[in-house]
């Protein structure tokens, strides 16, 4: 076995985005492309000698060869530890979880989450700190830095370390240590919910769906349904995870997640249902003919986390991304709880966890978690839904109905325009920006504009800054509407637009979003020119 360093230069477009660097595969797998960015890690954390690392991803194709090129690093490195999923896997909040348990010195996660995956589809790289969350915006500046000035990486000759077999290995000097992906994080999830309970629930005949879309949380959803709370066999259905996830895109929406909303809205409906994305951090809940934004989702989980043993104490405070709807904060001022907005990605949250000022948080995108880890949980979110479902007996509809009727609603949907010409995209955020002092006072399909602003974040743990995070227009009467371009896309621009009004008057809880939201919908296009300079007469995914 031998070290060797490979000259290389720096590679352009290797910034990472809202959630690591996520590319097409095939441009991962370009000579030096993942070693350049993986060095540009290392550098980027003060090199890796005599630490510990956790490392694991999603499956997705690439993903076991990646494994075999970052250990090598790593050992060429004087890396002392690498604890890796077996056959490479980790679900996303799997690998917070075990670096935090295991106190390293932080981890690398490969996954391009929601994206899909095979040849032609994404691959991704992230990097986590020792407190288990995706780096600060601090470090992903620093490894992009590393990114523009490398000039060699360090990597071992060596063949295939086997990642099948669970125990201690090794290469050259480096200690490896192949673990069951799925245990450990099981037995988080029963030290935080009433498994009896639910256990319990199962057994008098309410049924369970969970779709894990053939991406990581398969085997996670089998063991913890099946295994430990004996949910019926096929209660998992595309649980077997596959390099491509099937040829589907594994992002839980009414969209991606059809045959899952077909299931549920049907005449012999299960009467929950939950989908998970490619890493296993989102989730999307379903009750019997009743899709749950995920916005009210983490309301409704604000209002009633209480219910299950990790929570008995109460929170601490609650956090939304700043596009995620207002619904939250209104539980959060009926409770007496703090309230915190930041911008979107999880990264932003770790502060707020790490000091305990934040129990809960949530984003718009299906991403809901707590302190337990330092990421979003998808598994986590539906069975702290079914724990409380447990307790109060209620149904999916019947939590939504008095969620509502107490709280009010937030009427909120997303729409995404996805593959837009990225100079179009920009311009119509450039426009925008250029109207800030003079939209104010104008009427756009009968609303009328009260506020245009960019939102900027103050970190309130470290002070640290973080401006361009998306226009908000807000609408006199309360609604608004929100512009973002995505920082996971891989090709061209997606523009987000989200959408939000909110709804006070009881008669008028149970209006299909969409229609509910027409009015801003039409404002936000005449002001964006969404059609006019997108080309799109309408959105690809309505969430
Ligand atoms: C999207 C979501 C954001 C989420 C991010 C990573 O980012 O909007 O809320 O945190 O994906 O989620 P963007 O920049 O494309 O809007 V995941 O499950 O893809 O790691
Ligand atoms: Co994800």
């Amino acid at each position: 076995m031998e070290r060797i360093t490979v000259q290389t230069q720096p590679i352009e477009g290797q910034k990472p985005g809202t959630s690591g660097l996520r590319k097409k595969t095939n441009v991962y797998m370009e000579p030096h492309f993942l070693e350049n960015f993986i060095q540009s890690i290392f550098n980027g954390i003060g090199g890796v000698e005599g630490k510990t690392l956790v490392l694991g991803g999603d499956g997705r194709y690439f993903n076991d060869r990646a494994a075999q090129v970052i250990l090598r690093m790593a050992a060429a490195q004087g890396c002392a530890k690498v604890i890796v999923g077996q056959d490479a896997i980790l679900s996303t909040p799997a690998a917070s979880h075990m670096i935090r348990i295991r106190e390293t010195d932080g981890g690398i996660i490969m996954s391009a989450s929601h994206n899909p995956g095979g040849p032609k589809e994404d691959f991704g790289v992230k990097f986590n700190t020792p407190n288990g969350g995706p780096a600060p915006e601090e470090v992903t500046d620093r490894i992009y830095a590393a990114t523009k000035e490398i000039t060699s990486y360090d990597i071992m000759v060596a063949g295939d370390v086997d990642l099948a077999t669970i125990g201690e290995t090794a290469l050259g000097d480096m200690a490896i240590e192949v673990v069951d992906p799925v245990a450990d994080y099981a037995e988080l999830m029963e030290e935080l919910f009433d498994f009896d309970a639910i256990a319990r629930l199962i057994d008098n005949g309410f049924r369970i769906r969970f779709d894990a879309m053939h991406a990581v949380t398969g085997p996670y959803a089998t063991e913890i349904l099946e295994g430990r709370l004996g949910a019926p066999r096929g209660t998992v259905v595309n649980g077997t995870p596959s390099p491509d996830f099937g040829g589907g895109h594994p992002d839980p929406n009414p969209i991606w997640a059809k045959e899952l909303m077909d299931a549920m809205f049907a005449e012999d409906a299960p009467d929950f249902g939950a989908a998970s994305d490619g890493d296993g951090d989102r989730n999307m809940i379903v009750g019997r003919g009743a899709y749950v934004t995920p916005s009210d989702s983490l309301a409704v989980l604000a209002a009633n986390a209480h219910l299950a043993p990790g929570y008995s104490n109460g929170l601490a405070g609650v956090a939304r991304s700043m596009p995620t709807s207002g619904a939250v904060d209104r539980v959060a001022a009926k409770r007496g709880l703090d309230c915190y907005e930041t911008p979107t990605g999880w990264k932003f949250f770790g502060n707020l966890l790490d000091a305990g000022r934040a129990t809960l948080c949530g984003e718009e995108s299906a991403g809901t978690g707590s302190d337990h880890v330092r990421e979003k949980d998808g598994l986590w979110a539906v069975l702290l839904w079914l724990n409380i479902l447990a307790v109060n007996g209620k149904s999916v509809q019947q939590m939504l109905d008095d969620h509502w009727a107490e709280f009010g609603r937030n009427y909120y949907s997303r729409h995404d325009y996805e593959g837009v010409d990225v100079a179009a995209a920009e311009g119509l955020m450039d426009a925008m920006r250029a109207q800030f002092d003079t939209l104010p006072g104008k009427e756009f399909a009968g609303k009328v504009v009260a506020s245009a602003d960019e939102f900027a974040y103050d970190d309130p743990v470290d002070g640290s800054h973080s401006a361009n995070q998306g226009i908000r227009i807000g609408f006199e009467g309360g609604g608004r509407a929100v512009f973002r371009l995505s920082g996971t896309g891989t090709v061209g621009a997606t523009l987000r637009v989200y959408l939000e009004d909110v709804c006070e008057d009881l008669a008028a809880m149970h209006r299909d979003p969409q229609e509910a939201l027409a009015e801003i919908i039409a404002a936000a296009d005449a002001i964006a020119g969404i059609a006019e300079r997108t080309g799109r007469d309408g959105p690809d995914v309505r969430t």
